[in-house]
């Protein structure tokens, strides 16, 4: 049966916003969960993800889980130890516990951002390409792919990693043409991930099918998934106030884009 009721957790965040306002025409009953309270949603929970105690009873009696939360940008090591790797595990231990099936985990393009970006004729970037985390924050969605493979070879809890590109009302740069994934597309994306059936631990990329994509929608087509946006329509208008990507620059030449140039944040 497809689930019903969803824990989503980083409902107050800006993809939990757009979710929040999408999943529910699909059927959804949505149990909100994130640190910060959010406003208008007296029912939500308002819990920080260290916290097992709340996040038992937060996934008590739900069919499945989407797992926003976290910090979404590269931070200092301890912060995203805390919130991302023993976040993600607390969640999954809890998951475990009671008995739910399925997590649809928020994994980021930046678990594979120094894969070099395809230019010309080169193949897309399939989903089995060794993983090259660009931050601490790719490192700790590294982590979270593993760790749903290990819960689903271990205890049978099944995921969909999503390795989203960047989703967001409208692409703002050049290298969003490629990584975009329209809200609309995300939300499709999110009901494939939780209504197709004997996925295991299934890795997918995250993004509209955009004119300028740079890896392969195939696993994630396979779940059901059928994106209906191009980023196309934006492409003009970004590449005159921007300039083509240059293939000289490191900054534009992975999948990671400038998180594989930025200055690491110290104290590591
Ligand atoms: P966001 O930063 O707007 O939202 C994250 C939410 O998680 C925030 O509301 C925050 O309060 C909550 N949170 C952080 N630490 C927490 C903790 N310890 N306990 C409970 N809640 C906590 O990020 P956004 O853009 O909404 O992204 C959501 C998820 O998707 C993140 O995991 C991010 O890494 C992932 N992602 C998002 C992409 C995007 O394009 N928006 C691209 C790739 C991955
Ligand atoms: C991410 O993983 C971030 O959470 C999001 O804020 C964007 O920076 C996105 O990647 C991106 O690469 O555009």
């Amino acid at each position: 049966p497809a689930p019903r009721t969803v824990l989503l957790t980083g409902a107050a965040g800006g993809l939990g916003t757009l979710m929040r306002g999408l999943l529910p025409e699909y059927g959804y009953a949505l149990r909100l969960l994130d640190v910060r309270p959010i406003e208008d949603e007296p029912e939500a929970i308002t819990a920080d993800l260290s916290d097992r105690a709340a996040l038992r009873e937060a996934v008590r009696g739900v069919d499945a889980i989407i797992h926003l939360a976290g910090i979404s940008l590269e931070a200092p090591f301890e912060k995203i130890l805390r919130a991302n790797i023993e976040g993600t595990y607390n969640l999954y231990e809890a998951a475990r516990e009671e008995g739910v099936g399925r997590i649809v985990f928020a994994s980021s393009n930046h678990a594979v951002g120094y894969t070099p970006r395809p230019q010309d004729d080169d193949p897309l970037i399939p989903v089995d390409t060794p993983r090259r985390p660009d931050t601490f924050y790719g490192l700790s969605k590294s982590f979270g792919e593993d760790l749903a493979q290990l819960y689903w070879d271990r205890h049978g809890l099944e995921t969909v990693s999503v390795r989203i590109g960047s989703c967001f009302p409208e692409p703002t740069s050049v290298r969003m043409l490629s990584m975009w994934m329209s809200p609309a597309d995300g939300a499709r994306l999110f009901h494939a991930a939780l209504t197709a059936e004997h996925v295991g631990h299934t890795v997918v990329y995250g993004s509209s099918a955009n004119t300028r994509l740079w890896w392969d929608l195939t696993s994630a087509r396979a779940l059901g998934y059928e994106p209906q946006d191009d980023s196309e329509p934006y492409a003009e208008k970004l590449i005159a106030e921007q300039g083509e990507l240059d293939p000289g620059n490191p900054a534009h030449a992975c999948l990671g884009g400038h998180f594989v140039t930025d200055p690491p944040i110290w104290p590591y």
